[in-house]
């Protein structure tokens, strides 16, 4: 039809039309599987009261937090190194909005309810890390340190050296406190300029005793993040009559505080930069000198490492927190956006190929819940103390397989949620490309991909493959549940997960019998990580479907993630040592010409 010029067409150049924004709906509520997972997962009682809490939280993220998540981000920290005299003063501005996020943390009970003696150990971390879930996407990266301070409570309730050091018991009750004036939060600094994966390796900080327990540390922090921190947790080597020994074996643990108590000068730190980086720019992430750093050692001589992987474990989760909850962020805007852009004449959820991407996204952002869930579950099983071994060595193997697998699968998922509010989603007043560039990270810190999968070697290594068994034994009877049941989509996605895992098991015991064994598992550990990460999501949705309350949504759900996509990426090749050559052919062609 031939438009007529009218006065209706007589308009300012900008025009008449206002797209309607995306609208956050209350994380809690609108989420589809949240609340009913909780429901399993929780007693009534408590269930009733955690839901009360995470729905009052999710109102107050929507009304709140959220803005202020994107102020920290619009503001990022900066750093005055010398006053305008000339004097070297190390001011770390932040913006009050970070200040405000770190307040509200304490004040909702973010690391205080996994502590919380008054209730069971497993309600207590479900209900902990359901509400990280809500709060991460929009807390400006303040999860960052609430990451570390619970991990470095949980590493000094570990140590259990209360008595005998009154600094440790003030740090616990300060770093699981409730109120925003009297809590601290921690960092964790392990990374040097040599090595952030090979912290043994890497680590050439040193500490020369003053007594017993008192010491001087030296060194170059590489990576440190949320200095605005009130103490850390860090690697140093012990000097002995002028000596210190090399690798892991001679790292050990020290507690300090970053600032001296009575005149709150930095305690012989120098902040030397902050971090240029792609995201998290809302989080202060410096290079730090040490110069006869006042500090406490806190592990036996040399058990630096394994003391602090206590901290590495609970950390880990949080990252898994952290990537699952971006995936559900950017998949709930963009489901609410469907409904109010048009293209072509229809709302885009009116248009089945814009429908079948959200799903895809949809299928991931509850697998990677429910996984997050699960180790929120075993940890807090294994806290209260009644964890069979069995369940101790699988939270020790998926802590790994989790992160590994939230990291990799947030970031192709929240970059196709950014697409699919097209240009819009690639422009920063929306507040939706920080989500990507955060994500990213969450497959390098805590342990990029390949050092998770070797951790997971490592597990079956030092359990004499006990974790592997838990694995198997956990998922054949989710297999076996759900083969049983009477809903036919379920039974399916049940049989196709049974291929696939009973595939998984067979190629890895077919590696165990190589004459290589256990070197040769080394260059198929990330195809091993991934497709333990596959199955373990899949037998989750399956289990959830399995469910005597759930919807008919759910075995969709498990029949497409199950069904439908390639579980398995390891095969006999994954350990295949001829291959090594090839690739290395594949990658140096012309380098160097
Ligand atoms: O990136 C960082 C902070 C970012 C900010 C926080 C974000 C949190 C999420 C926020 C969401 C918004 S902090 C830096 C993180 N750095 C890493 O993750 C290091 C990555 N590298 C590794 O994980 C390596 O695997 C190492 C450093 C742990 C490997 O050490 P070694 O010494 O070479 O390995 P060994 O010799 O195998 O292990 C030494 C001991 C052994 O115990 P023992 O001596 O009793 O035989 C191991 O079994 O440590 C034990 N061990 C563990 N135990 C090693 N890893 C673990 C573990 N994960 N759990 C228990
Ligand atoms: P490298 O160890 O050099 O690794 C480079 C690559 O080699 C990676 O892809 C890795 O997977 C691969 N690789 C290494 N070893 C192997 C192997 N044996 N087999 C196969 N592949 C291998 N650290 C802290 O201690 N405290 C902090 O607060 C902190 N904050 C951070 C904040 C940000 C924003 C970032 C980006 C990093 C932060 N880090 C922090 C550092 C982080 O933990 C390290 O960058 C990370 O652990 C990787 O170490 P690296 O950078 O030395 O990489």
């Amino acid at each position: 039809s031939i438009r007529m010029l009218n006065k209706d067409y007589q308009h300012p150049k900008l025009g008449p039309f206002v797209q309607a924004a995306p609208v956050l709906e209350n994380p809690f509520t609108s989420d589809p599987i949240l609340p009913r997972a909780l429901k399993r997962l929780l007693p009534n009682s408590e269930y009733n009261s955690v839901a009360t809490d995470l729905s009052n939280f999710g109102q107050r993220i929507v009304k709140e937090v959220d803005a202020l998540g994107l102020l920290a981000e619009r503001d990022p920290p900066r750093l005055e190194q010398f006053d305008a005299w000339g004097n070297r003063v190390d001011n770390l501005i932040v913006t009050p909005a970070w200040d405000k996020l770190k307040g509200i943390a304490a004040e909702e009970g973010l690391i205080a309810i996994g502590y919380d003696k008054s209730r069971s150990a497993e309600a207590r971390r479900i209900h902990q890390f359901a509400k990280l879930y809500l709060f991460h996407p929009s807390s400006g990266l303040v999860t960052c340190p609430l990451a570390m301070t619970d991990g470095a409570a949980k590493t000094i309730s570990e140590l259990n050296l209360g008595d005998k050091f009154p600094d440790l018991k003030e740090a616990y009750n300060r770093l699981t406190s409730r109120d925003p004036k009297h809590a601290w939060t921690s960092g964790q600094w392990m990374t040097e300029k040599a090595g952030g994966s090979d912290v043994g390796g890497g680590c050439d900080t040193y500490a020369v005793p003053v007594d017993e327990v008192n010491h001087k540390l030296s060194g170059y922090k590489w990576f440190s993040s949320a200095i605005d921190a009130d103490m850390t947790l860090t690697l140093a080597r012990t000097v002995q009559d002028g000596k210190a020994v090399s690798g892991s074996r001679g790292l050990s643990l020290f507690f300090l505080r970053l600032r001296d108590q009575a005149t709150g000068k930095l305690n012989g730190i120098q902040m030397l930069k902050l971090k240029n980086k792609l995201g998290t720019k809302q989080l202060p992430t410096a290079e730090l000198l040490l110069d006869g750093v006042n500090a406490l050692k806190v592990s036996a001589e040399g058990r630096g490492v394994p003391s602090i992987a206590n901290m590495l474990n609970i950390t880990r989760v949080h990252n898994a927190v952290a990537s699952a909850s971006s995936i559900r962020r950017v998949v709930s805007l963009a489901r609410d956006w469907s409904t109010r852009r048009v293209a072509f004449g229809n709302k885009l959820v009116d248009w089945p190929l814009h429908l079948a991407t959200l799903a895809n996204l949809e299928i991931l952002a509850r697998g990677t819940l429910l996984f997050t869930l699960e180790s929120a579950r075993l940890l807090g099983r294994f806290e209260s103390g009644e964890a069979s071994a069995e369940e101790i060595a699988l939270l020790r193997l998926i802590t790994p397989i989790l992160k590994l697998h939230t990291g990799k699968v947030c970031v192709p998922a929240i970059s196709e949620g950014i697409e699919c509010f097209g240009g819009q989603g690639y422009i920063e007043d929306t507040g939706i490309p920080g989500i990507m560039r955060d994500a990213q990270v969450t497959a390098i810190w805590e342990g990029t991909t390949n050092v998770l999968s070797l951790d997971i070697l490592r597990v079956f290594k030092t359990t004499k493959f006990a974790a592997f068994e838990a694995f198997v034994n956990r998922i054949s009877g989710i297999v076996t549940k759900a083969k049983s049941g009477q809903n036919e989509k379920v039974v399916q996605a049940g049989t196709s997960l049974e291929k696939a895992f009973t595939q998984l098991v067979s190629t890895l015991k077919a590696a165990q019998k190589d004459p290589q064994f256990p070197a040769n598992l080394q260059r198929g550990a990330r195809d091993i990580g991934i497709s333990m990460g596959n199955v373990y999501t899949g037998a989750l949705l399956v289990e959830f479907a399995a469910h005597a309350e759930a919807t008919p949504v759910d075995a969709d759900v498990a029949s497409r993630y199950c069904v439908e996509q390639q579980l398995l990426t390891v095969s006999a090749a994954s350990f295949d040592a001829t291959r090594n050559d090839v690739e290395k052919n594949i990658i140096f062609e012309n380098y160097g010409k």
